[in-house]
């Protein structure tokens, strides 16, 4: 026997197909978490005027989020990308350094 009588049926066709999964892993952008600060000399009133200005609370919204970054030393404010997290942190330090007030703004990533 030989050519095509020669398979001995015993391994795979030459042609056969062979099937590869390619899994496709969909990206999230990282998030940044930006925190505010308590410190002894930013009013309350201030960070509150802060909290509705730049991160869209209400009053009542922000009254309750000042005083758990007061009571507690510091808190989560608001989840964002990368560039939106760096201009809020950007824009509360430059509106509070602009009123005198120590009050600090960071971002860490989630
Ligand atoms: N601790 C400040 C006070 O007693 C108020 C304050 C709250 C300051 C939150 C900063 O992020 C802050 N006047």
């Amino acid at each position: 026997m030989s050519g095509k009588d020669s398979d001995d049926g015993g391994g795979r066709d030459g042609d056969a197909a062979v099937v590869t999964k390619t899994r496709t892993r969909t990206q999230r952008p990282p998030l940044y978490k930006v925190l505010l600060l308590n410190d002894d000399y930013t009013p309350m009133e201030f960070v509150v005027h802060v909290l509705e200005r730049f991160f869209g609370m209400s009053h009542a919204q922000a009254f309750e989020l000042m005083l758990v970054v007061h009571k507690r030393g510091v808190a989560v404010v608001g989840v964002f990308s990368f560039e939106i997290a760096e201009t809020k942190v950007a824009q509360v330090m430059d509106f509070a350094r602009r009123h005198q007030h120590p009050l600090q703004c960071t971002m860490e990533k989630e």
